[in-house]
């Protein structure tokens, strides 16, 4: 049997997957039931409006949106679910991402997207949110994620540097 699908990765074109594989790779990691697909607000405005639209049905918990350049995906998406969308601002070719981040920070009061940071860091920390958010009502999932992070301290304490 299939598990359901608690969230849905969508991205605005192909060339976003190195980015967005990071936070596939996260759920992946907690064993989170997820979909990746591409979703492109701009080449595919009526598809974009069917999955938020089912969203809410489907019982996906959150969704993980990336786009670059003029990035409406995670916007747009937000303007017709109630889901939350965590976006992520993909790294554009000739602006280093910052068009992307400001496109999707820059939301109009009423309609949050939780904005993460640019690129493989904000991918990777847009699924550990989902993570933390799904771990509310999911105590083996939280003591996964309380391992993950005191892995995280352990690898940090143990980090060194060149004598000086
Ligand atoms: C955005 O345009 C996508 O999210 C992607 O980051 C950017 C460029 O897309 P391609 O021209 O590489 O398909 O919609």
């Amino acid at each position: 049997m299939t598990k359901q699908v608690l969230v849905g990765v969508v991205m605005g074109s192909s060339s976003d997957w190195d980015t967005m594989q990071h936070a596939v790779q996260i759920l992946q990691q907690f064993d989170i039931p997820h979909e990746a697909r591409v979703l492109s607000a701009h080449r595919m405005p009526d598809d974009m409006f069917a999955y938020a639209e089912a969203a809410q049905g489907q019982g996906l918990k959150a969704i993980i949106a990336g786009a670059g350049g003029a990035a409406h995906l995670p916007g747009m998406l937000a303007a017709k679910t109630t889901v939350p969308v965590l976006g992520v601002p993909v790294a554009s070719r000739h602006l280093q991402g910052v068009d992307s981040l400001h496109s999707i920070v820059q939301m109009p009061k009423g309609v949050p997207v939780a904005t993460f940071a640019i690129g493989t860091a904000g991918a990777a920390n847009a699924a550990l949110f989902a993570v933390a958010m799904l771990a509310g009502s999911d105590a083996g999932l939280l003591q996964r994620l309380e391992a993950f992070r005191a892995e995280q301290t352990a690898h940090a304490r143990a980090m060194s540097l060149p004598p000086t």
